[in-house]
């Protein structure tokens, strides 16, 4: 089998708009429990934890690499993540992928027909920008494209 390496000078994939896997999102009932397991199991330490009230969120971000493993559980009862820890249980929520400019990325998803969530870039947990794309425009995955 032959592997061809797709990369330029800077190490970026050609062409493409993602730079990195940025977060995944997990859904969890007990964050604390979570984190517990995390550091047990793996050695997994929070960098980051968060209360994202406009997402109505609580997130503890651990480190891999470059990338995070996003613990996430809701704050309130009208959240969607409490919507969709009711109707599938917990599990993988979303995917972040890092772009070097979220609106760029954005446009790009509208201009091929693609439903977003966000009509534009907001901001994000740790002072990051993000945009949300609709789980039914690609492949029953929630994409969120996060800028640093
Ligand atoms: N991943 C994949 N599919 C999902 C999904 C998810 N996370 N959440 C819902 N769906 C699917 C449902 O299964 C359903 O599919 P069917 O119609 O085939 O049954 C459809 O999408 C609609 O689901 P719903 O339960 O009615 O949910 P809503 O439309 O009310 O909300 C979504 C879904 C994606 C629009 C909403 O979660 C959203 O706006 N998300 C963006 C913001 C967000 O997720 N914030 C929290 C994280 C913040 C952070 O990471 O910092
Ligand atoms: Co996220």
């Amino acid at each position: 089998m032959s592997f061809v390496n797709m990369q330029d000078d800077a190490g970026q994939g050609y062409g493409s708009l993602l730079t990195e896997i940025d977060h995944v999102a997990i859904a969890v009932n007990d964050l604390d429990a979570a984190i517990q397991w995390y550091r047990e199991a793996f050695g997994a330490v929070v960098a980051h934890r968060e209360v994202v009230q406009s997402d109505g969120v609580e997130e503890a971000l651990l480190a891999v690499a470059e990338s995070y493993v996003q613990l996430l559980t809701p704050t309130r009862d009208d959240s969607t993540v409490a919507k969709y820890l009711e109707k599938k249980g917990e599990g993988i929520h979303h995917v972040g992928y890092r772009v070097d400019d979220c609106a760029k990325a954005l446009e790009a998803i509208k201009a091929i027909g693609g439903r977003v969530l966000d009509e534009a870039p907001r901001p994000g947990s740790r002072g990051t920008t993000v945009a949300f794309v609709h789980p039914k425009t690609s492949f029953g995955t929630l994409i969120e494209l996060v800028q640093e």
